[in-house]
């Protein structure tokens, strides 16, 4: 006697992809921001920025800002390291608030998360994302 057998095997389990935009995370250029088409904001990318919002996640994490989430969503930590105001634009504002702590420790406003008081490399560390906005 023959016989035949015909086992279909199906994906049960599809590939983390943590931002929902259908890139699996381990091919996605930023596993924590939606970008189906892989585009790149305006500004410089560090490694290991999981939300690509410019800020590596040790240094969000030292910021108490969270790294994996670009833009504030009113939820829970901030977002944006440089967004002081959580208004989703860095502008003249947010520079400004660096100015009561400049010269003093203030953990949140040390952009690059050196430990150190607040100086003139946090204002710069604005620069590259001043006048943009995120989404
Ligand atoms: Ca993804
Ligand atoms: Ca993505
Ligand atoms: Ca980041
Ligand atoms: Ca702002």
């Amino acid at each position: 006697m023959m016989g035949i057998a015909i086992v279909f095997v199906y994906e049960t389990t599809d590939p983390p992809d943590w931002d929902a935009d259908g890139v699996p995370d381990a091919s996605d250029n930023c596993p924590a921001w939606p970008n189906s088409g892989q585009g790149l904001p305006p500004w410089p990318i560090p490694v290991d920025d999981s939300d690509c919002d410019g800020f590596d996640d040790a240094a969000e994490t030292f910021l108490s800002t969270d790294p994996g989430m670009a833009c504030d969503d009113g939820l829970g930590l901030p977002d944006w390291p440089p967004d002081f105001d959580d208004n989703k634009a860095v502008d003249i504002v947010d520079v400004l608030a660096l100015k009561p702590v400049f010269g003093a420790i203030s953990v949140r406003h040390d952009l690059d998360a050196s430990g150190g008081p607040v100086n003139i490399v946090d204002v710069l560390a604005i620069k590259p994302v001043f006048g943009a906005g995120c989404v």
